[in-house]
C-alpha cells in the first residue's frame, strides 16, 4: 500500500527540517505503534517494523527523547533483516503528556504532533465537569484545539441537563452530543475530521471511545495488545496507544484506558481553561489574592453574587495547588538526577588520577 504523507500529516515545517539538515536520504515515517523497544512505523510505502539505531539509543539523554506514537521519525531501512532503524525524531509540533501514574515525578509523553483532541465522556455516571476541566487544561497546554464528545446519548434520559451543564462552564469549545453505538449525530463528528490531520481521544475506560473509531472506520478493529502473563483465567492484555488513518482521511490516536491522568503542565493550560477566574483576579485588592478570607476578593464576590461556582474555584485551586506540587517534585527529581550524574563523574575522575597514581 501507497500512503500519501500529508495525509498522515507530514507539512512543509518537516520539509524545511529535512532540507536545512540535508537529510534527503532518509525515510521519513510516522511511528503507529509502540511496544518496548519494537516499534511500527508508517512511511509512504506502508507500515513496517523499526528499532532504534545504536546511535540514536546512546543519544537519548531522557525520557522526552524516545520515540511515541504520533511522532515523525527518520528512517534507515535494512532490507536483509526486515527491520528499520530509527535515526534520529523529527522536532515535535506538541506533545500530550502526563505524569506517570503512581508518585514519581516524570513526564510521560501520550501522543505527539497533535491537531484536535476529542475530549471524551459518557452522559452517565462517567460526567464530571472537574475532569474534563482538567483534561481542557492539558489540550489548552498543547495549543491543539479541544472538542466535548459527550457519548451514550441513546440511553440518557436527561440529555438536556448535561449538555447545559457542560455549555455552562465550557463556552468556547465544541460539544457534540453523540451515540458511538447508534451512530446518531457522527456527521457532528467527521465534520472535525480532516485530511492530514491528527486526533488524540482521551478519555475514561469504556466512554465508547473504541466504538468511535471502530464507527468511522467501518469495521471492527482488534485493539492492539501486549499480553502480560497468561494463567489460568485466560490472557490479560492491556492494549496500547495506536495511530491509525481514517478511509476518510484524517488521523486518529487511540488512547486506551486511562485511569490516571495527572497534569504535565506550565500552568498556561490551567489559566486558558479557567480564563474567567484569572480575569476576576486581577480584580481582587491584593495582587497575590488566594481568594480565601482576603477583603475586596473579585472572585469570592463573584460567588457571592452567584456569577461563579464554588465548585469550579475550588477545582482551579486544586489544579493549581497539584500543579505547584508537581513543579517542586519535578525540581528535585532534576536535582537528583544531576547529583546522580555528577557523582558519576567524581568517581570516574577519581579512577582516573588513582590510575595515574595520584590522589
Ligand atoms: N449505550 C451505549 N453504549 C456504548 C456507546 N458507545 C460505547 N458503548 C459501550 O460502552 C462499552 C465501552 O466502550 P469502548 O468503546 O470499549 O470504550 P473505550 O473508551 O474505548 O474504553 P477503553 O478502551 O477501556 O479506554 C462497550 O460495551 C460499548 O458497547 C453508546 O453510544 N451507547
Ligand atoms: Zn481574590
Amino acid at each position: 500500500m501507497v500512503f500519501n504523507l500529508k495525509g498522515l500529516g507530514w507539512n512543509s515545517t518537516f520539509n524545511k527540517f529535512i532540507k536545512e539538515k540535508n537529510l534527503q536520504d532518509i525515510i521519513p515515517g510516522r511511528i503507529s505503534s509502540q511496544n518496548g523497544k519494537h516499534y511500527k512505523v508508517i512511511t509512504k510505502d506502508g507500515e513496517q517494523s523499526a528499532i532504534l539505531s545504536n546511535s540514536y539509543f546512546r543519544s537519548i539523554s531522557n525520557k522526552s527523547g524516545i520515540p511515541t506514537v504520533g511522532d515523525w521519525v527518520g528512517l534507515k531501512v535494512n532490507e536483509e533483516i526486515n527491520i528499520s532503524h530509527i535515526l534520529f525524531i523529527l522536532p515535535r509540533k506538541n506533545k500530550l503528556s502526563r505524569k506517570v501514574a503512581g508518585k514519581k515525578s516524570e513526564e510521560q509523553i501520550i501522543a505527539t504532533n497533535i491537531d484536535i483532541v476529542f475530549i471524551f465522556t459518557s452522559v452517565d455516571q462517567d460526567f464530571n465537569i472537574r475532569r474534563l476541566e482538567r483534561y481542557l487544561s492539558m489540550v489548552y497546554e498543547i495549543n491543539a484545539q479541544p472538542i466535548i464528545i459527550l457519548n451514550k446519548i441513546d440511553k440518557c434520559k436527561n440529555l438536556e441537563k448535561y449538555i447545559n451543564d457542560t455549555k455552562r462552564v465550557f463556552q468556547n469549545v465544541p460539544i457534540i452530543p453523540i451515540s458511538a453505538k447508534t451512530g446518531e449525530n457522527i456527521e457532528k463528528v467527521t465534520k472535525y475530521i480532516k485530511f492530514g490531520k491528527t486526533i488524540v481521544l482521551i478519555g475514561s475506560s469504556g466512554v465508547g471511545k473504541s466504538t468511535l473509531i471502530n464507527r468511522l472506520l467501518g469495521y471492527s478493529r482488534q485493539a492492539v495488545g501486549e499480553i502480560r502473563n497468561t494463567d489460568g483465567k485466560g490472557r490479560h492484555i492491556t492494549s496500547s496507544r495506536e495511530l491509525i488513518m481514517l478511509p476518510e482521511g484524517g488521523i486518529i490516536i487511540d488512547n486506551p484506558g486511562i485511569r490516571e491522568l495527572q497534569l504535565w503542565s506550565s500552568g498556561e493550560g490551567i489559566s486558558k481553561t479557567f480564563q474567567d477566574i484569572e480575569e476576576l483576579s486581577l480584580l481582587c485588592k491584593f495582587r497575590d489574592c488566594a481568594h480565601e478570607m482576603e477583603p475586596g476578593c473579585a472572585v469570592k464576590k463573584a460567588i457571592e453574587d452567584g456569577n461563579l461556582s464554588i465548585k469550579r474555584l475550588n477545582s482551579y485551586k486544586k489544579l493549581i495547588r497539584e500543579y505547584k506540587y508537581s513543579q517542586l517534585r519535578r525540581n528535585i527529581y532534576e536535582q537528583r538526577k544531576k547529583d546522580k550524574e555528577l557523582g558519576k563523574m567524581y568517581r570516574q575522575v577519581h579512577k582516573i588520577r588513582k590510575l595515574m597514581g595520584k590522589k
